[in-house]
């Protein structure tokens, strides 16, 4: 069996989305979700103009050999637009070798090791009623993790809280960056009286996440994780900026808060020392961004050693393909700890038909062979590329700050 052809599908039904898909001689083909957000045509670039034409004639079974000619291959190393593209690459050729094995990719890991998946839902509102009312919805749509993120009084847009009718709180419509206003003090006063009430109102059964969004240094971070122990998180996420790996060991010295982070990482080596180091609790790395199934598979096992789970990133800039590999991966992998779920809109998933359900707070996959979501080419060709960003965020001041 042989790749004949190999190429990426751009679509924007509503948020751009990259899908790679590789054609075989035997008629089956894969597909790979090569999705970064905000910088989506790098990654194309990446593809069609350094691997593809590399993979024509080769054997689409052997892939390992082909994750390590992408990855060793080019000399430069790791991250996001070199590790998304070979995680498209990778995904698809999982895809493939499951569809000829007639398996859906789950068994071709080592087969289930959960028989549903816990997903955590994002409630989200101007202020801490407006956030607690959001999350009412999602408990009693069954949700057993919610995760709370709220405006704070006197500053504009932050991250997480959609505005002035949006249904996104990330504008992937902006041509340029929109910009965000931060403020340290009033979100650390803030957030311990959120998750006060929240507990109040949803007593202690369900699990409650939140997201710092890398805003914090060390120090602040170490404040907001002792003021939060009362109200037992289920994990406090990207705390502080992770470039500094040492900076989570000094937050988790001062808290039993547990610790997440990942989204931003794309390869072992940048979780190597938080995981060895005991300093985190959960693994947060996407699939999509992270060299696909072969390289979460190998972050998985080194996490495993240490006690710390996997939290798989699922914002919306996952497409359905890239979600359907995770969950596959989730429905393995023996340190689970939780899946994150914002749903698609409607005319993604008309695009991207898929097999997995979800229902009440939990995932499915069946067992269809492959990760079981092909892509409608027709559709997706009325909703070409839009050139989007992220926001930026500044102090009052003026000063750039992570966002
Ligand atoms: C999350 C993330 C996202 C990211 C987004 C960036 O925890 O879901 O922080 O909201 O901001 O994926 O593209
Ligand atoms: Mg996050």
């Amino acid at each position: 069996m042989r790749i004949t052809s190999a190429r990426v599908i751009v679509c924007c039904p509503g948020r751009n989305l990259v899908t790679l898909k590789i054609e075989t001689d035997d008629g089956v083909h894969g597909l790979g979700d090569a999705t970064l957000n905000g910088r989506e045509i790098a990654v194309v670039s990446y593809l069609e103009n350094h691997l593809l034409p590399a993979l024509i004639g080769r054997d689409p079974a052997a892939i390992e050999d082909i994750w390590h000619y992408a990855y060793l291959g080019a000399y430069w190393r790791r991250g996001p637009v070199t590790m998304t593209a070979i995680a498209a690459i990778d995904v698809a050729l999982w895809d493939i070798k499951a569809k000829v094995a007639g398996m859906p990719i789950y068994q071709m890991l080592g087969g289930a090791s959960r028989h549903r998946i816990m997903a955590y839902g994002h409630a989200e509102g101007e202020d801490i009623a407006a956030c607690l009312d959001s999350a009412q919805g999602f408990v009693d749509a069954g949700y057993d993790a919610i995760r709370l993120q709220c405006g704070l009084p006197g500053v504009g847009t932050t991250y997480g809280v959609p505005k002035d009718g949006q249904t996104r709180y990330e504008p992937a419509d902006a041509d340029l960056p929109a910009e965000h206003v931060w403020n340290t003090a009033r979100y650390l006063n803030q957030v311990p009286k959120l998750f006060e009430q929240a507990r109040r109102r949803f007593g202690d059964d369900v699990h409650l996440l939140h997201d710092v969004h890398h805003r914090l240094t060390p120090i602040e971070a170490a404040r907001l994780g002792r003021d939060l122990e009362p109200y037992h998180l289920f994990w406090m996420e990207d705390s502080v900026p992770a470039e500094n790996q040492a900076a989570f060991a000094m937050v988790r010295s001062h808290t039993t808060t547990p610790l997440a982070v990942g989204e931003v990482f794309n390869s072992i080596h940048d979780c190597r020392e938080m995981i060895q180091s005991g300093s985190i609790d959960y693994i947060r790395t996407s699939l999509t961004h992270a060299g696909g199934i072969t390289h979460m598979r190998r972050i998985a096992h080194l996490a495993e050693l240490h006690h710390v789970r996997t939290g798989c990133h699922g914002a919306t800039d996952i497409s359905p393909v890239g979600l359907a590999a995770t969950l596959h991966f989730d429905t393995w992998v023996p340190n689970f700890g939780i899946q994150e779920h914002m749903p698609h809109d409607d005319i993604v998933a008309a695009v991207f038909p898929s097999n997995h359900r979800f229902e009440a707070g939990y995932f499915r996959v069946d067992d269809t062979p492959g990760h079981g979501v092909d892509i409608d080419e027709r559709l997706a060709a009325d909703y070409p590329f839009k050139r989007a960003s992220l926001p930026v965020n500044r102090l009052e001041d003026g000063t750039v700050w992570d966002w």
